[in-house]
């Protein structure tokens, strides 16, 4: 059986993971990119058994764009024929005020969550284009609706998402290719507790009182615009727990 493939950036948790869980179950072969190869090779050793597909781990910092473009260039012929890029790894460092925060920390988040996006984009979309299939899904966020105190930053990056999902939509227009952002509100992930820089006793108490989104939860978003009919692309999808309204209004039971 020809199976699809999906390449998903910062697979080793959260939402990523999740992706690589789901489409796995849906019997993909996935290629999986994370900083750190343990976690991934964990993940392969587990899906591969369970499902009987293949993972490819592709370890490398999506900001770093020479180490990606070789770990994607030397891609064994089998696995070139990218059908979906999950552009997935993303993070937010601190909760400060724009004109307090640390510069050298949002040179990380900005490097990671637009410029790794694009430099995956740029890698992995021509071979899309050659090929006439592929589907690019981008994680944004609610945070990309409306700035919110303490994430001036990390909205500003994730606005640059929505941007960079709407241009490179129109650029495909004329193509089949299809283009997605997927925007998440409150999800329970390690994400909340690299925001709050290792505390984890302050992201679980963001947390309490509201039931969040799981990393599966969103998975679940992104492969249902994954496996639409060839003809629908979801442009953008914008998902939050029931009692979340906006990205600064929840309804938490104390
Ligand atoms: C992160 C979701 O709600 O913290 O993308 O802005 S939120």
């Amino acid at each position: 059986m020809e199976r699809k493939i999906v390449l998903i950036t910062g697979a080793s948790s959260g939402i990523g993971e999740g992706c690589a869980r789901k489409f796995a179950s849906q019997g993909w072969n996935l290629i999986l990119n994370a900083r750190h190869i343990e976690k991934l090779e964990a993940l392969k050793a587990e899906l591969e058994q369970k499902y009987g597909i293949l993972v490819y781990v592709a370890p490398f910092d999506v900001r770093d764009r020479k180490a990606a473009a070789e770990v994607l260039n030397e891609l064994p012929a089998k696995w070139k024929a990218i059908d979906v890029l999950v552009n997935n790894a993303g993070l937010v460092i601190g909760v400060d005020k724009e004109f307090e925060g640390n510069l050298d920390e949002w040179d990380i988040v900005i490097d990671t969550n637009i410029k790794g996006l694009l430099a995956l984009t740029r890698l992995v979309v021509p071979g899309m284009v050659e090929r006439g299939r592929g589907h690019i899904i981008n994680i944004g966020s609610i945070a990309g609706e409306a700035a919110y105190p303490g994430g001036s930053v990390y909205c500003a990056t994730k606005a640059a998402v929505k941007a960079l999902s709407d241009g490179l939509r129109i650029d495909l227009v004329d193509t089949p290719l299809r283009v997605t952002n997927v925007k998440p509100g409150m999800v329970e992930t390690n994400f909340t507790v690299v925001r709050y820089r290792g505390d984890k006793a302050a992201a679980d108490d963001f947390y309490k009182g509201i039931r969040a989104l799981s990393g599966d939860d969103v998975a679940e978003t992104v492969y249902f615009a994954a496996s639409a009919p060839a003809h629908i692309q979801i442009a953008e999808v914008l998902l939050m727990p029931t009692y979340q309204a906006t990205g600064t209004i929840s309804y938490k039971k104390r």
